[in-house]
């Protein structure tokens, strides 16, 4: 809360580390559409849709024991993808992930990010750029590279920050590609940027785990914001089609 990020080195154990990088490079294929998804990077969006082998990242008790100090109960997941810098990309834009959300700065953050190293994170091959305090910062937003520091990590640890945060992906000057894993929340009474509702068939909601139901939005924000017919949304996964 007071330099807006964390870093939590080695999380995920070697083998752990490598099965999701493998996962990872099976789904990779084309590059981004514009300069911020980034033409020379590729993403895979709809992650819970494509596999299970990230679900542990979803719901890390380390990721989630934070974010508790952060939202109300019943946060929602916002969006999770695998985001590969290759060789030759530039630096990403500086921005803040929940800027969508039109409420003018400085405000409480209405989302949370994970950055998850699936490759080490060094200062040439596009390790995240960071503004630490930049969470502070008021309405007037003018980062500058100067003022960043490349997030160094190696493979397994993560980054976490609140969505007021100052970042953008590093440049890749190295002849390796880099592999992360990212998932975002948002508070519990927000829209979330990916509609899990239309992307993860019911029957594949019903074979997770309740947190991550939970996180998928089969919860509620008090009283009722989330209502299914008037009842708790969960119920539909014990419904019948
Ligand atoms: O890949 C990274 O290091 C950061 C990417 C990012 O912040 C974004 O795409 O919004």
């Amino acid at each position: 809360m007071r330099d807006g990020f964390v870093v939590v080195e080695r999380l995920l154990d070697v083998p752990t580390c490598r099965d999701l990088r493998a996962e990872g490079e099976r789904m990779l294929s084309g590059t981004g559409r514009n300069s911020f998804e980034g033409f020379k990077t590729q993403r895979v969006y709809s992650i819970l849709a494509k596999t299970r082998a990230f679900d542990q990242l979803i719901d890390h008790p380390r990721l989630l024991a934070l974010i508790d100090h952060v939202f109300e109960p019943n946060y929602l997941l916002s969006q999770a993808q695998i985001i590969n810098i290759l060789p030759g990309e530039d630096a990403q834009a500086l921005h803040f992930d929940d800027g969508f959300y039109k409420i003018p700065r400085p405000r409480p953050a209405l989302g949370f990010a994970a950055i998850w190293a699936l490759d080490d994170f060094t200062k040439e091959n596009g390790a995240t750029e960071i503004v630490p305090k930049s969470h502070e910062w008021g309405s007037n937003i003018t980062p500058s590279r100067e003022q960043t520091i490349p997030c160094l990590m190696p493979a397994g640890s993560a980054v976490f920050f609140l969505g007021t945060f100052v970042h953008g992906g590093g440049a890749n000057r190295t002849a390796s590609s880099r592999m992360a894993f990212t998932n975002q929340y948002c508070a519990p009474w927000l829209r979330t940027q990916e509609n899990f509702f239309l992307e993860v068939p019911r029957e594949t909601v019903r074979g997770l785990r309740p947190t991550i139901q939970s996180l998928l939005g089969y919860s509620i924000y008090p009283p009722f914001m989330g209502m299914v017919d008037s009842m708790h949304p969960k119920r539909v996964l014990s419904d019948e089609g």
